[in-house]
């Protein structure tokens, strides 16, 4: 059973999540809307993994006794100075996730809610992940450089990342599959 503060933190977290979701989709778009297909395609699934984030949250509140709560959910930022702002951006905005999970999970270890800290750490592992990702990409658009051609490369650099993505994730699901056959 959740408490209510513990409640009211994990609903705060729902609520970022779904910023993130409309950050990433509203930067898909704006990619889209300057010809950086393989940029735009990368920040949709993006968006859609944020969503999966917020769902995983309300589907534990809800299972754990509390009423999960999607609250009033800001704009995110509709114009961006360049690409390499765009992805400056989404760093800086993981970084700030990684904060709030990290405040979340302190919350549940000193109200010694230890169904809590454990489903959290799901979220610590994701955000390594999260800024390791992106850290690679700004690293990526700093070697390429966005004079002339660069800004093709780095659009089609983050479009094969997304592949490469869905190709690992395709071969983990199989991977488990096959475990699960043979269990
Ligand atoms: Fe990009 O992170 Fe959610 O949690």
């Amino acid at each position: 059973m959740l408490s209510q503060s513990m409640t009211d933190a994990l609903n705060k977290q729902i609520n970022w999540e779904m910023y993130s979701s409309n950050l990433y989709l509203q930067m898909s778009s704006w990619c889209a809307f300057k010809g950086l297909d393989g940029c735009a395609e990368f920040l949709n699934e993006h968006a859609n993994e944020e969503r999966m984030h917020m769902q995983k949250l309300l589907a534990y509140v809800n299972e754990t006794g509390g009423l999960a709560i999607l609250g009033q959910i800001d704009a995110p930022p509709t114009q961006f100075e360049s690409v390499k702002d765009v992805f400056e951006k989404t760093f800086h905005h993981e970084q700030l996730v990684t904060a709030k999970i990290n405040e979340l999970v302190h919350q549940a270890s000193t109200e010694k809610d230890y169904a809590t800290l454990q489903f959290l750490q799901w979220y610590v592992a994701e955000q390594h992940q999260e800024e390791f990702l992106f850290k690679s990409i700004l690293d990526k658009i700093e070697m390429i450089g966005t004079q002339g051609q660069g800004i093709f490369f780095i659009d089609r650099e983050v479009g094969q990342m997304l592949t490469q993505k869905t190709q690992e994730s395709t071969a983990m699901t199989t991977a488990q599959n096959g475990d699960v056959g043979t269990a």
